[in-house]
């Protein structure tokens, strides 16, 4: 759909000459690391080609200086919920604001990375293009909205836009990049040259009683080399279970060993399915596809709504799909109506001041019934049912520099993670246990039971006991009458949680982004409000000063 786009080429306003300046400036608003990604890869490209680039994360962008740019190409991801990520808040508020100038002289265009499965489709890359456009600003290239498998538009949309910039601004003699990021020698592998690393173990870690399955995982990254920092997250790749694969085939009637063609390679259906095609998660796109194949009523009437068609595609795979309304498709048609397999991102548990060459995740199992099937997670099965201890997997390490411990030591930090949200606060700590940190830490932990659910208890109470964790609290939600969540621990201490802030603190969610990082944020703000003695809008701006200050950070998924 939106995809297709931008891939035809524009014609150029070439009317005006730029300001006297020649340099392509590339900003990225980066959530989990792909605007980086892709923005930095873009940059190379373009000094490639000999012109002059100044490539920042938003976030290190002052938006009054806007003013100065001739040339801007944005990069920018959007959050679920369609807010920009926390790097490009400033930057997105500023240009939609009134103090916003004229940017009559500034030529640009934008690339959106987003997910077709939420509303707010590539949210922020369509308002920086909307903000910029009626700020006066000349559109080189229409915007791209690139979906979760966004590499192919995202490398056309790179090669047409330094083109078409090289024809404006000229080669520069003294070609330069300014700010590129320096590659750590984890670059060496890539989400496309992933290393193959070993499973080293896989337990089980809420009880048998529980209405969940939690697995902590130990990845053993052998003499990879590969190094990461607290906050960053580990890609997964992984294989779709073959009893699905032939399940589906079968219920489609087609032979596993027809030919199709993916990823300009030529495989058996079987294999692009087990390793190529993503059929544990539909989408939209093949919702409408299958109801038009199928002219199923119940299929068709969903196709009329947006809503209910996301609402449908988040919790049916693509074997629930086509066994209740059958119709015929080639191998190919099946194929091509099917998502590139994505590697999935797990936030890291562990820091390598302690674990060295591994690399720990805490996975949730993705399980749901649907026509009294159980139905599991692809990356998520993969890890916990499929692997044995000791084989191969592939990963690779996802920078995620929105998501970091203070730079000093002594600053103390608040931690809020319920369920597998605690994920890189084991991480935090294992750092700072490390490092003799001497900064207080407070973590906020919940989840259903205490006795079924109580990730990693042991280590906790260890913490507490040597005080390397100032305080903990719990909200256990299921072991009473009314629900307690991480947020009612945080408002009954409201008190202490605000004078952690005035002197300094940190404050970071990791989890649910629907439902908890929202409710959590918003008692935050209340507690701004009634401690600080401010008003609802004062709260904001204070919450506003310390998200820039990266004093309030969030990995919400
Ligand atoms: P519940 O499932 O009993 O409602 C981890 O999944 C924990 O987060 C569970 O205890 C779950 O409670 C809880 N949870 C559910 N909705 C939440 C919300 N809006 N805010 C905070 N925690 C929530």
């Amino acid at each position: 759909a939106a995809k297709a786009e931008g891939s035809s080429v524009a014609v150029l306003p070439t009317a005006s000459k730029p300001l006297a300046s020649s340099t392509l400036t590339i900003l990225f608003g980066s959530q989990t690391g792909n605007a980086k990604g892709v923005a930095t890869k873009l940059a190379a490209q373009a000094k490639a080609q000999g012109l002059t680039v100044d490539l920042k994360s938003m976030g290190e962008f002052k938006p009054k200086s806007i003013k100065n740019v001739s040339h801007l190409l944005i990069v920018a991801s959007t959050n679920g919920e369609g807010e920009a990520p926390d790097d490009a808040v400033a930057l997105h508020e500023f240009l939609s604001s009134k103090k916003a100038p004229s940017l009559k002289h500034l030529h640009y265009s934008v690339l959106a990375l987003g997910d077709t499965s939420y509303e707010y489709f590539c949210q922020t890359g369509k308002d920086f293009d909307e903000y910029l456009n009626k700020l006066g600003a000349i559109q080189i290239l229409p915007r791209v909205d690139c979906d979760v498998d966004y590499e192919e538009s995202a490398s056309e949309w790179s090669e047409t836009i330094i083109e078409q910039t090289k024809g404006m601004l000229g080669n520069s003699q003294a070609a330069e990049i300014i700010n590129l990021p320096t590659a750590g020698a984890t670059s060496l592998y890539s989400k496309q040259q992933p290393f193959t690393a070993e499973l080293g173990l896989s337990q089980k870690i809420t009880g048998r009683e529980s209405s969940k399955d939690v697995r902590h995982i130990e990845i053993d990254l052998l003499d990879s080399g590969i190094t990461y920092q607290p906050g960053d997250a580990l890609g997964v790749w992984f294989e779709n279970e073959s009893l699905l694969v032939n399940e589906l085939l079968s219920v489609l009637g087609i032979c596993d060993d027809e030919v199709v063609h993916v990823n300009k390679e030529t495989v058996t259906i079987k294999e692009a399915l087990t390793s190529q095609l993503e059929i544990t998660q539909t989408n939209i796109n093949f919702i409408e596809f299958w109801a038009n194949k199928s002219q199923a009523a119940a299929l068709l009437s969903l196709a009329k709504d947006k809503n209910s068609l996301r609402q449908y595609a988040s919790t049916h795979q693509v074997i629930d799909v086509v066994s209740s309304a059958p119709a015929n498709v080639t191998a190919q048609e099946l194929a091509d109506s099917l998502r590139k397999i994505t590697p999935r991102l797990y936030s890291i548990a562990s820091s390598q001041l302690e674990v060295e060459d591994e690399v720990h995740l805490t996975v949730g199992v993705v399980e749901y019934e649907n026509n009294n099937k159980i139905r599991t997670g692809g990356a998520s099965g993969f890890l916990a049912n499929r692997l044995e201890e000791g084989a191969q997997v592939k990963v690779f390490v996802e920078h995620n520099d929105n998501f970091r411990l203070p730079e000093n030591n002594d600053t103390p930090i608040i931690m809020i993670g319920p369920g597998t949200g605690i994920a890189p606060f084991r991480a935090f700590l294992q750092e700072r246990e490390a490092q003799n940190a001497v900064g207080d830490n407070w973590l906020f932990f919940g989840d259903q039971t205490y006795t079924q659910d109580f990730l990693y208890q042991v280590e906790w109470q260890g913490y507490v006991k040597s005080g390397l964790l100032t305080r903990i609290d719990l909200a256990f939600s299921r072991d009473q009458t009314e629900k307690i969540y991480v947020q009612d621990r945080l408002k009954e201490h409201g008190k202490s949680v605000f004078e952690w802030l005035e002197r300094g603190a940190y404050l970071y969610i990791c989890g649910d982004m629907n439902r908890m990082a929202k409710d959590v944020e918003q008692v935050l703000l209340g507690i701004i409000e009634t401690e600080g003695g401010m008003s609802s809008s004062q709260a904001q701006d204070y919450l506003k000063v310390l998200r820039s200050a990266k004093r309030y950070q969030k990995d919400v998924y």
